[in-house]
């Protein structure tokens, strides 16, 4: 599937704005026939998360359908195929057009399109209906539970992050060609000076043999320098300029489809040519040794929730240049497209992670779980419906982001149990999806610190070791001596099996503002004793291939008795403005500390 893009036979509309909206608390919307008109709405934004705009619990923490509105014009003279493209629809969407189903979608964080050619007509309105439920359960990704309590039913989850909701990025109209570039795959490698491109295209539409592809290749320039024909073919690029770690030369692949000898489809792919692999312990970008500084971050801003925006995007990679990081993991869930694309023109790594967090109930059960103690993968709780979906949330992302040179890994879940049989039977199969469907990148997930070596039984299907751990914080609190040394030794049981080590988490919650001698939890002062005593062991460690402090910012959570305000672990603050830590990256990262 492509995004929309305006070329010489397609454009897009944007249909953001505000909506129609309401909340179906009383569970009567599809009864009643909101499908055609949500009686006495209120107004949202689209895209963004409606939580915060409430001014009351019951309304921020709502759980259930949530129906947005709005009226459509087709634009005179779209003939051809006409679309809807969502890119993002928590958790679960369903739309209407005219009142009639047209199309469900599950999975919050990633894009789909609903041909919508023959419910509408050129210079025609039509009225849009989505629900947006946001509920969680044991068949959705991420998992969570309604129950009961006191003042009615809750929702429970796993993860910790809020769980914003709505339509958190854009939605567009888009027209197509009836005979048309439905999907682009480019893998790229490097042989001595040369670049070599490998591409397929997937054209639908016409009788089979009607159509032709032909591809021209662009530097960043606009100069032409290659050409190819057919449906697939090796594009080779003497003396190729490299898409480099910061230095992210990109070229743009010009996609025609021919019917009859005319043009009847085209679109622009951008192109980085770069190898990733690992080899001997070492994270290798295009045959050299990369080592990644960063951050594990969150799509979070006060209000707007999950909304993506280009200007708070844009203060994001700044920081990042400032504080001299090289990389990001899109923790817990996909980005927005911008970003991706960005982390393109940036010349910044990607490690990819799909939105399989929470899948560890021992993690928070208990008294800081609700009281709810269940096992995690069982035939009562995550089981085959949640597989099917894991997989294919690995397919859609695969299928969204595979082209983006930034992306270097692909991480499969965050922090899920990993020590027991019915963990391993759950991902033995979502293993093959993603080397199915991208043998290219190196994959991994990423492991909890409850599950360490000699427990987990899912890192030998892993190219490499992802490692979140908290020593001086959830455990050795206010030690940093015993968290030193026993960092060192859990690395060094995890050396021995010769994969490199990405630090994917460690991190400390601070108060911004909060000081003390000497340094102590909670403080900036002890923040950046943490991480000192962190990346010492980091450092001792050959096989540590990267480091991506938890986190980017301070971001929104549930409530719950461990977080002030959310999770505080930010080296930024959640407005966006520098902890001590952040000042003491900058110094680690940009100053040539780390000599691996
Ligand atoms: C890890 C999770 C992350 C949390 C973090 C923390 O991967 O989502 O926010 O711990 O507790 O377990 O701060």
């Amino acid at each position: 599937m492509l995004r929309p893009q305006d070329t010489a036979r397609r454009d897009t509309r944007s249909l953001d704005g505000l909506w129609d909206f309401a909340l179906d608390t009383d569970k009567q919307g599809r009864d009643a026939g909101w499908q055609t008109a949500i009686p006495e709405p209120r107004r949202m934004a689209v895209p963004g998360s409606w939580n915060d705009v409430f001014t009351t619990t019951q309304e921020r923490e709502f759980f259930g359908d949530v129906w947005y509105q709005r009226r459509v014009k087709v634009p005179n003279g779209w003939t051809e195929q006409v679309l809807l493209y969502f890119e993002s629809v928590t958790h679960t969407a369903t739309v209407f057009v005219d009142g009639v189903e047209v199309a469900e979608h599950k999975g919050g964080y990633l894009p789909f399109e609903v041909d919508i050619t023959q419910k509408v007509s050129p210079g025609g309105w039509f009225t849009l209906t989505v629900i947006a439920n946001n509920q969680l359960s044991f068949e959705t990704i991420p998992p969570g539970l309604v129950h009961q309590t006191s003042s009615g039913p809750k929702l429970h989850y796993w993860h910790d992050f809020f769980n914003y909701s709505g339509i958190h990025r854009h939605v567009w109209l888009a027209s197509r060609p009836a005979i048309h570039v439905a999907d682009i795959t480019v893998f790229t490698s490097i042989d001595g000076d040369a670049g070599l491109i490998d591409y397929s295209v997937i054209v639908e539409g016409g009788e089979p043999g009607q159509a032709g592809v032909r591809v021209a290749l662009f530097d960043a320039a606009g100069a032409q320098v290659a050409t190819a024909q057919g449906e697939s073919g090796q594009i080779e690029v003497a003396d190729a300029r490299l898409w480099g770690v910061r230095d992210p030369h990109l070229y743009t692949l010009h996609v025609e489809v021919l019917s009859g000898g005319d043009v009847v489809d085209d679109y622009r792919q951008r192109v980085g040519i770069r190898s990733i692999e690992i080899a001997e312990g070492k994270l290798l970008l295009n045959g050299e040794p990369v080592y990644l500084t960063g951050f594990g971050m969150h799509e979070d801003h006060p209000i707007v929730g999950k909304q993506h925006n280009d200007t708070m995007m844009l203060r994001d990679f700044e920081l990042l240049e400032w504080v001299g990081a090289n990389s990001l993991r899109t923790s817990h869930y996909p980005y927005a497209s911008e970003v991706m694309d960005y982390c393109d023109e940036q010349g910044i790594l990607v490690i990819d992670e799909v939105p399989a967090v929470g899948q560890n109930f021992g993690l928070s059960s208990g008294i800081f779980g609700a009281g709810i103690a269940l096992p995690t993968f069982s035939d009562q709780t995550i089981s085959t419906p949640a597989q099917y979906l894991h997989a294919q949330m690995i397919r859609e992302l695969i299928d969204r982001d595979k082209n983006h040179p930034s992306v270097i890994i692909w991480s499969i879940a965050n922090e899920p149990e990993s020590g027991t049989e019915a963990a391993e039977a759950y991902f033995k199969p979502l293993w093959d999806v993603v080397r199915r469907a991208d043998p290219t990148r190196p994959v991994g997930f990423v492991n909890v610190m409850l599950e360490p070596h000699g427990k987990c039984r899912l890192h030998p299907y892993a190219d490499l070791v992802m490692l979140n751990r908290y020593y001086g914080w959830y455990v050795n609190t206010g030690d940093l001596v015993a968290a030193e040394i026993d960092m060192r030794e859990e690395l060094a049981r995890w050396a021995t099996e010769g994969k490199p080590i990405i630090m994917t988490e460690y991190g400390a919650d601070t108060y911004p503002g909060e000081h003390t001698l000497p340094a102590a939890p909670w403080s900036e002062d002890y923040q950046v004793a943490y991480l000192e005593a962190n990346c010492r062991a980091m450092d001792a460690t050959d096989l540590v291939v990267g480091e991506q402090m938890w986190n980017f910012a301070d971001f929104a959570t549930s409530s719950g008795i461990m977080r002030v305000g959310g999770n505080k672990k930010g080296a930024f603050t959640r407005d966006r403005q520098p902890k001590a830590a952040a000042h003491w990256l900058r110094r680690r990262w940009t100053s040539g500390m780390i000599t691996k």
